[in-house]
């Protein structure tokens, strides 16, 4: 069986079977956002799958059948996954699209939250997961689409610990206060954030995407990237675009230009006016029609002069809530034109149909203005269609400020789509404005579409995959194998003289939720293995901490240890604790009342008092407000210590604000000097530790815990890692 390296996996493949009449099979291409946009990826891929779901149930299905379907869809490069009625009804027309859509679109009171459906949901993403499986290269490049697959990267993270995962969102990502509406929003999260990339087309999807994961999970993002495990995951934005060069081509084919011939001979001089959407209550046609109407009654000098081409694609018509939403569309247009129509002209064109992409252009080409106003999407690509469909002869989009696409195309007449009034004063514009503006608003976004078109997007999202895939693997190559840590091991014991700086919170114990050292005292083990080392010949054990003198002299004071205190404020020897000649008291006057003040308006925030430091803690904040009163506190602490010698630090839920020149890489610099050891060893996990990591020789043996970057040579994931090296040096002797 082949291997392939790069997969693509959507919801529905880029072609679709039915039987027709007879009940022979019939293969034809999907129609829909991502169809469109992947099509024209195929050229040169050799290596390449797409799995998805053909789009017949498989009860209707005789095994022949089945063969015939993957062995015809083989030839297009696809790999069906087969689902029955009942999955297709409880997955697809249920989770995906009764849940999820209405959801993620903001239309929360259309959302069901059905466990029969989700059973199904999960039950169809573990199929896809296998059928990944079955044909990816270890190493595979994997791009999962949509909203019917995300709890897929996850799945296929364990199943190919070792493929690139990516994950595109085609569909708006809502803010956290309706996604945390889900029952099992955190299944979700964390299904997602088994890929190494999460793509969105606009940033704030991806704002709202990272503050769920903040909220739900309390993953803090660092420039848009988590740390889940260990493993990091990139969220960005990629604006899907179309594909702009194949559509101006099109323009001059002998279809198209046959289609705008009927169009020209029946249309004559009327202004055409175009809305053409998949049938969906996102789209906002009802008040799209509201809109016109209202137009019609305010402008009757427009009558005759201008027809509306309604387009209205059939989708998902099993579903109920598209049923009913047909009928009223329906209703609607027949009120208009009954209200207006004269025996020369209608005033709107319905079709309830299909319709070939030739046609679709040959409308685009021919409409005076479009008229695209849903009330959420993803991105729309109807409204780059039109832009790219109107070379040379200006027009007018008018374009709801709730798409996606609004971003890249600001030169359009921007609507609420909620406000009929709005939208019937934009037509209004769109139809008197003068050729010159129009012909300049389409060509800056034409200028910006012909760029940024589809195959850019895709071949940008791949790239940032790679790129994520290989910051990985460099940070896999400094995880502390068998082999390293046994390499450790025997410096170790073939040493003659040993030093060993010890960080202690987060790394030799896991952090606790106050800075009251009771609630930190090391463990009777610890202590054991701590003894142990320093009991080993030759061996200096010193304990590097930002923790003040006194919690150090409480845990230790029955070891042979050298202990470091506030980061380096304090160092003890056998001969007592001596203190930096630093002066930070005057510091300390000015910064601590202003500390407190905002501990006392700021629920589960601490102020800790060092000698040389004072520490804000806000491990016990709610995470937006540490968020936002971080931001300002550090403002404010800025202000007053600019040109001075001291520093404002961000560690692990703490800000720390201490003299620059206090910090562990001056002590260890000092340590090491007094020392004739050809055995260094460090350990540490935050932003403190790498000063010390960095004045160590380069034949050190140093070790981070935790994932995030660092210049010690080796990366472990928990306390309980360190414990266990140390636990096999103290076994040397
Ligand atoms: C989802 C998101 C996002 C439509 N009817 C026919 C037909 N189409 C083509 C259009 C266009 C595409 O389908 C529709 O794309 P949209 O972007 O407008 O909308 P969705 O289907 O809802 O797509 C959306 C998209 O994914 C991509 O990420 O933009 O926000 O909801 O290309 O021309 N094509 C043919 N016959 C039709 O009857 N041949």
């Amino acid at each position: 069986m082949a291997a392939y390296k790069c997969i693509v996996v959507s919801n529905r493949l880029p072609v679709s079977v039915a039987k027709d009449e007879t009940g022979a099979l019939v293969f034809s291409p999907s129609s829909g956002g991502l169809a469109t946009a992947m099509s024209s990826l195929g050229d040169g891929q050799a290596e390449k799958l797409w799995i998805g779901w053909p789009g017949i149930a498989s009860d209707d299905l005789t095994s022949a059948e089945h063969s015939a379907i993957t062995k015809k869809l083989r030839k297009f490069g696809c790999y069906p996954v087969f689902l029955t009625r009942s999955q297709i009804n409880l997955f697809y027309e249920g989770y995906a699209n009764d849940t999820i859509w209405p959801l993620f679109h903001y239309f929360q009171s259309r959302a069901f939250f059905k466990d029969e459906y989700l059973q199904a949901y999960k039950e169809v993403n573990l199929i896809y997961s296998k059928a990944v499986k079955r044909y990816a290269a270890e190493d595979c490049a994997i791009w999962v689409h949509d909203y019917h697959l995300m709890l897929l990267p996850n799945l296929i993270r364990a199943a190919l610990p070792r493929a690139s995962v990516g994950f595109f969102l085609h569909i708006p990502f809502p803010s956290s206060e309706i996604f945390r509406l889900l029952p099992n929003r955190r299944e979700l999260l964390l299904g997602l954030l088994g890929a190494d990339l999460i793509g969105f087309h606009v940033y704030d999807y991806a704002r709202h995407f990272l503050s769920s994961t903040l909220r739900l999970l309390g993953l803090e993002a660092r420039n848009g990237s988590l740390t889940i495990d260990g493993r990091m995951v990139k969220t960005d934005v990629f604006p899907i675009g179309i594909d702009y060069q194949k559509i101006v081509m099109q323009l001059s084919s002998n279809e198209v230009q046959c289609e705008l011939k009927i169009l020209d001979e029946h249309y004559k001089d009327r202004k055409i006016i175009l809305s053409m959407d998949r049938l969906d209550y996102s789209k906002g046609i009802l008040s799209r029609l509201q809109a016109f109407e209202l137009f019609l009654k305010e402008n009757p000098k427009y009558f005759k002069k201008i027809s509306l081409i309604m387009i209205a694609v059939p989708s998902r018509t099993e579903v109920e809530a598209y049923k009913a939403l047909r009928e009223s569309i329906e209703k609607t247009v027949s009120r208009i034109n009954g209200a207006y129509a004269t025996v020369d002209w209608t005033p709107i064109s319905y079709q309830f149909k299909n319709v070939p992409f030739e046609q679709i252009l040959a409308l685009q080409a021919k409409a005076d203005v479009a008229l695209v106003t849903p009330l959420r999407d993803g991105m729309n690509l109807v409204a780059k269609e039109y832009i790219a469909a109107r070379q040379k002869c200006g027009g007018a989009l008018i374009l709801s400020e709730m798409a996606g696409a609004v971003d890249e195309l600001p030169e359009a007449l921007q609507i609420n789509p909620n406000d009929t009034k709005s939208i019937s004063r934009a037509i209004k514009q769109a139809l008197t404005m003068p050729k010159s503006e129009q012909l300049q608003r389409m060509q800056a976004m034409q200028q910006r579409l012909s760029g940024y078109d589809v195959k850019r997007w895709a071949a940008d999202f791949l790239e940032q995959l790679a790129n994520a895939k290989n910051i990985q693997t460099k940070r896999n190559n400094k995880k502390l194998t068998a082999s390293k840590r046994q390499k450790i091991v025997n410096d170790f014991a073939n040493a003659d003289r040993r030093i060993l700086f010890l960080d202690y919170d987060g790394t030799l114990r896991s952090f606790v939720n106050s800075p009251d050292a009771s609630k930190a005292m090391p463990s009777s083990s610890l202590l054991q293995i701590l003894q142990k080392l320093a009991f080993c010949p030759n061996t200096d054990l010193c304990i590097v901490s930002g923790r003040p003198r006194d919690a150090l002299d409480m845990w230790f004071k029955d070891l042979p240890l050298t202990l470091v205190a506030e980061h380096g404020a304090w160092t003890k020897l056998r001969s007592g604790w001596a203190k930096t000649p630093l002066d930070f008291a005057p510091h300390k006057r000015k910064l601590l009342p202003i500390l407190r003040h905002y501990a006392e308006r700021t629920p589960g925030a601490l102020v800790e008092e060092k000698t040389c430091a004072l520490v804000w803690h806000y491990r016990n904040v709610p995470t937006e407000l540490a968020y936002v009163r971080n931001a300002s506190l550090q403002h404010e602490l800025q202000r007053l210590v600019a040109d001075t010698d001291i520093g404002i630090y961000a560690g692990d839920k703490i800000l720390e604000i201490k003299p620059r020149a206090i910090h562990k890489g001056n002590v260890v610099r000092e340590l090491l000097k007094d020392s004739q050891a050809d055995f260094v060893f460090a350990a540490g996990d935050d932003y403190t530790d790498e000063s010390m990591f960095e004045v160590l020789p380069s034949s050190a043996h140093t070790v981070k815990v935790g994932s995030n970057s660092t210049c010690a040579h080796h990366q472990v994931n928990s306390v309980e890692a360190i414990r266990a090296l140390l636990r096999s040096l103290v076994r040397c002797f």
